[in-house]
């Protein structure tokens, strides 16, 4: 078994918004999980963390949208990509649940850059030891409900099966799904955890619940006409306007960590799926960091 001496980064290529340094208190701390070994249809999300940092040089580190910048009002650390096996994804899973445990030890937040959506579960895991009533909002094409897939339990169509299985149905909100099996759909119907992707009722749902948000974004959120550099893309998404909305809903106060997860940069040779996750990944670092 892995234990936390095993958390290590790679720390020699680029940062986002060249934002380097060490873990510390208050910081939105951001790693990357180059892993993409469950994914089953388009490969690629191992490159996501990287391609984000590339498109970040490219992105104003102002955002209009909430007047704030992320180099001047919060305090933004990259460590690096984390030190992760290929293959298997169980001793993938353990490493993120460590590191996140050291992120949250240390008093800040983590901010996760996938890779494929089965990274989360080891951050979901962590930040739940800590958080007992966590709620997870998850916004996303697909339900992510099975059991297992293709006989695995940690599959990234997996991801809130495995969230489920530590957190009460009541605490996750699943927001803009739109694709799954008729089983994963009779359970978001019966269940009542289905949001539909707009601002209003994402708000009335995050109203019943009051503790602190893990947000978990899938990009094949976005419709791929706009997001087509993504493992799994999915017709029918939100715009970065919608998108925009339904993070100005999530209170600031109770939103402790995310990730961003599925960017696969070379599926899209145009390059503004990688600028579009870069932003994202901005305005939730942005919320992610403002707290006082
Ligand atoms: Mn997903």
């Amino acid at each position: 078994m892995r234990d936390n001496e095993d958390v290590v980064y790679d720390t020699h290529g680029p940062r986002f918004a060249e934002a380097t340094g060490s873990l510390r208190r208050s910081a939105v701390v951001l790693f990357g999980a180059c892993y993409d070994g469950t994914t089953s249809f388009r490969p690629g999300a191992r490159f996501g963390p990287d391609g984000l940092r590339a498109a970040s040089l490219g992105l104003e580190t102002y955002s209009p949208e909430q007047d704030l910048d992320i180099c001047e009002d919060i305090d933004l650390v990259d460590l690096g990509n984390l030190e992760i096996p290929t293959g298997a994804p169980a001793p993938v899973v353990h490493a993120i649940t460590w590191a996140v445990r050291d992120i949250l030890a240390a008093g800040a937040r983590p901010f996760l850059l996938g890779g494929e959506h089965s990274v989360s579960i080891g951050a979901i895991r962590a930040f739940a030891e800590v958080y007992a009533d966590v709620t997870l909002v998850q916004i996303d094409a697909h339900a992510d409900l099975r059991a297992d897939y293709l006989g695995e339990p940690l599959n990234h169509a997996c991801v809130i099966r495995r969230a489920l299985d530590i957190l009460p149905s009541e605490n996750v909100l699943q927001v803009g799904i739109r694709s799954g099996t008729r089983l994963e759909f009779d359970e978001l119907k019966k269940s009542n955890r289905l949001v539909s992707p707009e601002a209003k009722f994402l708000q009335e749902r995050l109203a019943e619940t009051s503790g602190p948000i893990y947000l978990t974004v899938d990009l094949d959120v976005f419709d791929p006409a706009v997001m087509p550099g993504t493992g799994t893309p999915e017709p029918g998404g939100i715009d970065w306007k919608t998108f925009a909305e339904l993070l100005s809903v999530i209170p600031t106060r109770r939103l402790l960590a995310a990730d961003v997860v599925e960017l696969a940069p070379q599926l899209d040779p145009t390059g503004c799926s990688s600028v579009l996750a870069a932003k994202v990944v901005r305005e939730v670092a942005l919320k992610l960091g403002l707290k006082e």
